[in-house]
């Protein structure tokens, strides 16, 4: 097997290389062409007509990972002339927006070649010289860093064991969780880091509540009622299906009710916003359960045959009524009466959930798991137009295999054993979701200690704490809450090792600062998309030769993997190895991918395609929850004990409230009147980075606050003026920007503005580095995390004046 044409008649065939019976292969482009600049996409011109002192223009493949990686990438085609990336399109054949013939990307897709020539970028190796946090380094070898981070690591887990070594990893990074968690099970540690505040605390608050089948409104051509809630999708997957699809059911004449503090694009376009005030969601969920239940609103035959404790439920939310929840979340209680109605009448109704709530809340999974709760008790579950219901796109016709990432490693102790945990489980540092919830069935790929627990464990020297931390891709300052504590935990760790593209602030304190190439300099990912109509697979083409000394993700654990001896683990350093693993039963060689420049698109056959499958299928959407049934009093988590190993948790949503509110604090709003938050996803950066790329920092040089003009006029503020900012915890410096659409009593940032300086330039880092950022504002109590996921709070109270001369000085 081997070439493109094989695989088309093993396809035919049905044999087992991964394509159905009758998968027809369109092979794209195939050999990668050098075609003269002018001609179109597949030649056209030919060569003799052409000027010879023309440029020599090649197509190659490219998939963007600007807005969380692996999550919704876009397949780009990409354009070099004379060896330079001067232009990049969507490509039409690979189901971008989730469906053929879209040659769109995003603002930050389309300034993709502005990063890979980034003059900011890590050219060399650095080992730190001068104190942690000074910012003096020397320049080194690859070799003479791997070896002193390996001879340094293998002593430090021999001494303490090898759970000392943990990995940063707030988002789904593809590196990190297949190379990445490789490598922590082939050494023997539990400890991948989540940031305890993205996606993975959402997720888990639905699994345990409805079930982890059930997935976000489908078929929204169908739908009624679309409730989008704390979710961001034309910043977060600005190019992906669900904005088009919800502008056409817009269109078409469904009801948007946009619940966020932040009137964001899409919110503008709803029928009714509902600007919560930040981290209340809990309480708006609780008084929405009140008028439905107490209402009578609710499917009664749906609750009486697949909810537990739904008389409890019943019972509890009576002392939730809206005007309970009107002062705490600023909403007024006809209008929460007005939504709940809504929600109980008009079917089918979605709920589409962000990051917004649940994730960075102290009461995260509460809120959650209420919003699961209104969804399942209105009947929407599994409904075509309502919850979940997704068209199936059938089977991917081409396989391409997973990184196996050797789970099986990971030794039991006999603490594991006789608690039946996973193996690893009870060496997990900061257990992200408690101990008993960590399994195979409910992780991402494998067990999670959280981020900022795990650090504090070291600044607070607590028994067992890390050792050794690899922050790749990470920048700990940003990630998680009071840099100036994390700073801590960095000077105490033996071992702190950064591999990253540019120089964040967190560079400063490790001990080896490596350069990473950015994924356009290698050929090392695969990727697919698999639609109704075919399944496209194509891996990254390389662009240009890795910038200065810097090496992929990827090849950095292949390298340290070789240095500590364990080269046998990770394919000899050989990195196509492991692609050619992926590739092994799809019928496709790499070399085949790599000489595909628009990648290969295998089309499903018209009556290749499932049938619309049996709906409301309950016994298996809730076969993994207790007694098979949606879990209004929750049998599931309710009496077993807390991510802390301390107390049990209870069984009924309840709300806390942020640390910091106007209704939770009001004696300390006296002297901070203000609520504040921030938005993670936005649509000129992805998290903390991009944001000086010039064609993406133009339209946002300068890191904002939304202000309602009524609050500015108020302090004397000007729409531009910088502010001075400042909480309980913290003072951050920002741009005043008026807009209607924030409550008067709510400023809305985003997180993570930092700068990228060159190595050399300490003192304009540390004078920039945490500045602006709003995690210097936020409450880093870790009693009050989420005592079930964890979650931190982003919300807290805040005064705002003009910023002064001097302030600086502070
Ligand atoms: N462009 C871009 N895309 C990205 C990323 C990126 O950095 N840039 N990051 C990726 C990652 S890692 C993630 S996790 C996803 C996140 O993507 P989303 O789940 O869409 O989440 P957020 O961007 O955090 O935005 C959620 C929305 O919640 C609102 N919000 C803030 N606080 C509250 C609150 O207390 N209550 C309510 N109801 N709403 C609130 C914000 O205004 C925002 O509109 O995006 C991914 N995509
Ligand atoms: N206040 C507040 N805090 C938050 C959030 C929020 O909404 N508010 N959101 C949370 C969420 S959802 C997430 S996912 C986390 C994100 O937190 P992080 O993932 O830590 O994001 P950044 O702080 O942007 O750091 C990413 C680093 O990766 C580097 N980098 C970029 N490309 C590459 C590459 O190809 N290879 C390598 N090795 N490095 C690269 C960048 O230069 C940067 O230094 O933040 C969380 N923190
Ligand atoms: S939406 Fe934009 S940033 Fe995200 S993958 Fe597509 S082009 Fe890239
Ligand atoms: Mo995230």
């Amino acid at each position: 097997m081997g070439d493109l044409a094989k695989l088309a008649a093993l396809g035919r065939a049905g044999a087992a290389c991964g394509m159905d019976a009758g998968g027809l292969l369109v092979p794209l482009g195939a050999g990668g062409p050098i075609a003269p600049l002018g001609a179109g996409r597949g030649g056209g011109a030919s060569a003799a007509a052409v000027d010879p002192t023309a440029p020599v223009r090649e197509v190659r493949h490219a998939w963007c990972q600007m807005c969380g990686p692996a999550k919704t990438n876009c397949s780009t085609l990409c354009t070099l002339e004379n060896g330079r990336w001067t232009r990049v399109e969507g490509n039409p054949n690979a189901l971008n927006n989730g469906r053929h013939g879209t040659c769109s990307l995003c603002a930050k897709g389309n300034a993709a070649p502005q990063i890979l020539y980034d003059p900011h970028r890590i050219l060399y190796p650095m080992r730190r010289v001068g104190a942690k946090g000074e910012g003096r380094f020397v320049r080194c070898t690859w070799d003479e860093a791997l070896a002193a981070i390996a001879a340094r690591l293998g002593s430090l887990c021999d001494q303490y064991g090898p759970a000392c070594y943990g990995v940063l990893s707030p988002q789904a990074y593809p590196v990190l969780r297949t190379v990445g968690r490789r490598f922590l099970n082939v050494i023997g540690s539990p400890n991948y880091l989540h940031s305890g505040i993205c996606a993975l605390q959402r997720r888990a608050s639905k699994t345990v509540t409805i079930g982890g089948a059930v997935c976000p409104p489908a078929q929204l051509d169908k739908t009624r009622l679309l409730v989008v809630w704390g979710a961001n999708p034309e910043n977060s997957a600005v190019n992906q299906g669900a904005v088009r699809d919800r502008l056409d059911a817009l269109a078409g004449g469904t009801t948007v009710v946009d619940i966020r503090p932040l009137m964001d694009p899409l919110a503008s376009k709803a029928d009714i916003w509902l600007p919560v005030r930040p981290g209340t969601d809990g309480a708006l969920a609780l008084a929405f359960l009140h008028v439905i239940i107490g209402e009578g609103l609710y499917d009664r035959a749906f609750v009486e045959e697949w909810c537990l404790g739904f008389d409890k439920l019943a019972d509890h939310v009576r002392t939730f009524p809206p005007e309970w929840a009107a002062p705490i979340t600023g909403i007024a209680a006809d209008d929460i009466r007005r939504v709940a109605r809504m929600m109980g009448t008009m079917a089918p109704m979605g709920i589409l959930y962000g990051n917004g709530i649940g994730d960075q809340a102290v009461d995260g999974h509460w809120a959650c798991a209420s919003i699961c709760l209104i969804e399942a008790i209105t009947g929407n579950l599994d409904v075509p137009g309502g919850g979940g219901a997704p068209v199936p796109p059938g089977k991917p016709l081409v396989r391409v295999a997973p990184i196996d990432a050797l789970t099986e490693r990971l030794p039991f102790s006999d603490e594991d054993r006789a608690n039946g945990w996973c193996a690893g489980v009870s060496a997990l540092v900061a257990p992200e979701t408690p101990r008993w919830y960590q399994s195979p069935a409910t992780w991402e790929s494998g067990p999670n200690s959280a981020y900022f627990r795990a650090l504090m464990g070291v600044a607070n020297d607590e028994p067992g704490h890390l050792r050794a931390v690899l922050g790749q891709a990470s920048n700990p300052f940003g990630a998680t809450r009071q840099p100036a504590r994390v700073a801590e935990a960095l000077r105490k760790l033996d071992l702190y090792v950064v591999h990253d593209t540019r120089w964040n602030p967190s560079c400063d304190f490790a001990d080896f600062v490596l350069p990473a190439c950015t994924h356009y300099e290698c050929s090392q990912q695969i990727g697919t998309k698999n639609g109704p109509e075919g399944t496209f697979v194509a891996v990254t083409q390389a662009l240009a030769a890795p910038m200065g000394e810097s090496r992929s993700d990827w090849d950095l654990y292949l390298g340290l993997a070789g240095a500590l001896g364990l080269g046998a683990d990770f394919w000899e350093g050989d990195m196509d190895a492991c692609l050619r693993e992926q590739l092994a039963g799809s019928g496709l060689t790499l070399e085949e991918l790599r000489a595909a420049p628009a990648g290969v698109f295998v089309e499903r056959p018209a009556d290749a395609r499932p049938p619309e499958p049996a709906r409301c299928d309950y016994a298996r959407l809730f076969a993994s929850l207790p007694e098979g049934k949606v879990q209004c009093a929750n049998a599931w988590i309710g009496g077993r004990v807390d991510n802390r190993d301390e107390e049990p948790l209870g069984c009924l949503p309840v709300y806390v409230g942020p640390p910091e509110g106007l209704a939770e604090t009001p004696d300390l709003a006296r002297d901070y009147p203000l609520v504040l938050s921030d938005v993670h996803a936005y649509r000129l950066c992805n998290h903390s980075y991009y944001t000086d790329t010039p064609a993406l920092h133009a339209l946002q040089p300068t890191p904002w606050v939304k202000i309602n003009p009524a609050t500015a006029a108020r302090y004397g503020i000007a729409d531009g003026d910088w502010v001075r900012v400042e909480s309980p915890h913290g003072c951050v410096r920002l741009v005043a920007e008026y807009f209607e659409g924030v409550a008067p009593d709510v400023l809305m940032t985003r997180r993570g503005w930092w700068r990228a300086t060159t190595p050399d330039d300490a003192a304009e880092r540390a004078r920039f580095a945490w500045q602006s950022d709003s995690s210097v504002l936020y409450d880093t109590d870790e009693r009050r995390f989420d005592r079930f996921h964890s979650a931190m709070a982003k919300q807290t109270l805040v005064r705002i004046a003009r910023w002064e001369e001097g302030d600086d000085d502070e």
